[in-house]
């Protein structure tokens, strides 16, 4: 007998509101009642964006380290973010500046922290808004286990985790999924697949049709979004916050996106990617859609939008400025910070390291 096997596939039609002109898809559906997020939705975007290119700027001047820039894939952290709450938990890969942004986290302290000092995000007792994390896939069972120990706290907080379609290769990635589904804990997985992985297409990545349908091994309900539709990726990340929050269960939002830019400035797309991708993924910039959009609502216009730059602009200006200095003060002090920031109490090998250090300047390598 034959014809047993099948493929389970899920629905493979990602949800969208607004298409890469701004107009509706169904022009049936009103959307009156979110003209006010896509304002600031736009505004978050832009000074998102214009955060980036700083980044960039700086980086290639010297004055700061490697980083990741977000360039395209703000809509999908802006529509996802905008559903937290300020005592729920946001776990970011190394890629979510946009998120970040929305989410209170201060330019100084993304600055500082390109520049290679600690004390700009990590080391935050108490913040629910965590720092990067750059080995891949690495924060998933960790917001796993954020999510479950404030369930058994009694909390109605859930933890959001940001991650990449290549992160979905990886053991973390699964056995987080399987924790949070067997487990019950209420975290929203949002995938932001832009289809590489550095130089690894999606289709060498993985034979599943869709990220989506990962979730689907392990119990889990999940969706694919237009990830350049910010009004599109709320809705569907607001329904996996709520049924977080209510029901104590995770969901996966597999968000379609692309990075217009390099995948961080250690890289040259150009040797693995085609100009016309990029070219075709240009024409579909999430925030030249909203922006369409309001234009055409007459929600802003050239004198507004000239008026926000000026005031983001001004607003990196100061957060930079803010930010040499607070490096100039930093470079005063002791290098005995090496051992801030790794442990809350420092562990008895460290401690001795420590004290070396501060007899002679160099820590004994005692494990
Ligand atoms: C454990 C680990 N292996 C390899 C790397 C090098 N690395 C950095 S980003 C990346 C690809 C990640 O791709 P994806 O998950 O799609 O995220 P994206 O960069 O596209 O946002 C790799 C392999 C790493 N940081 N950590
Ligand atoms: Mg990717």
């Amino acid at each position: 007998m034959t014809g047993h096997l099948e493929y389970p596939e899920p629905s493979t039609k990602p949800h969208r509101v607004l298409d890469a002109n701004g107009n509706l898809v169904d022009d049936q559906t009103s959307i009156d009642d979110d003209v006010g997020f896509l304002e600031e939705a736009f505004k978050a975007m832009l000074r998102a964006r214009r955060f980036d290119e700083r980044l960039l700027k700086l980086q290639r001047q010297g004055a700061i380290g490697t980083f990741a820039p977000i360039k395209g894939q703000e809509a999908a952290q802006v529509g996802a973010a905008s559903t937290l709450r300020d005592d729920d938990w946001f776990v970011p890969s190394f890629r979510e500046k946009a998120a970040m942004l929305l989410l209170g986290v201060e330019m100084a302290d993304i600055f500082l922290t390109a520049a290679g000092w600690n004390e700009g995000l990590a080391g935050k007792k108490g913040d629910r808004r965590l720092p990067e994390t750059v080995p891949v896939s690495s924060q998933l069972p960790i917001a796993a286990g954020i999510a479950y120990a404030a369930r058994l706290r009694g909390e109605d907080t859930v933890a959001m985790v940001f991650f990449g379609d290549g992160a979905t290769s990886s053991g973390d990635f699964h056995e987080a999924m399987n924790f949070a589904s067997v487990l019950k804990a209420p975290v929203v997985f949002v995938c932001q697949n832009n289809g590489w992985a550095i130089s690894t297409p999606r289709s060498a990545q993985t034979a599943s049709s869709t990220i989506a349908q990962k979730a689907h091994a392990y119990g889990m309900p999940s969706a694919q979004v237009d990830g350049n539709d910010v009004l599109a990726v709320r809705q569907v990340v607001e329904e996996a916050v709520e049924r977080a929050r209510t029901k104590g269960l995770p969901s996966m939002v597999e968000a379609l996106t692309y990075r217009m830019e390099v995948h961080t400035t250690a890289d040259d797309p150009s040797r693995y990617r085609d100009d016309d991708e990029i070219e075709a993924w240009r024409a579909r910039d999430p925030i030249t859609r909203v922006e369409t959009f309001l234009r055409s609502r007459s929600q802003i216009d050239d004198a507004m939008v000239e008026v926000l730059e000026e005031q983001i602009q001004d607003e990196i200006d100061r957060a930079w400025a803010a930010t040499k200095t607070r490096i100039a003060e930093l470079e005063e002090q002791s290098d005995e910070v090496i051992f801030d920031h790794i442990f809350e109490d420092l562990t008895p090998p460290l401690k001795r390291q420590r004290k070396d250090f501060l007899k002679t300047g160099r820590g004994a390598n005692d494990g």
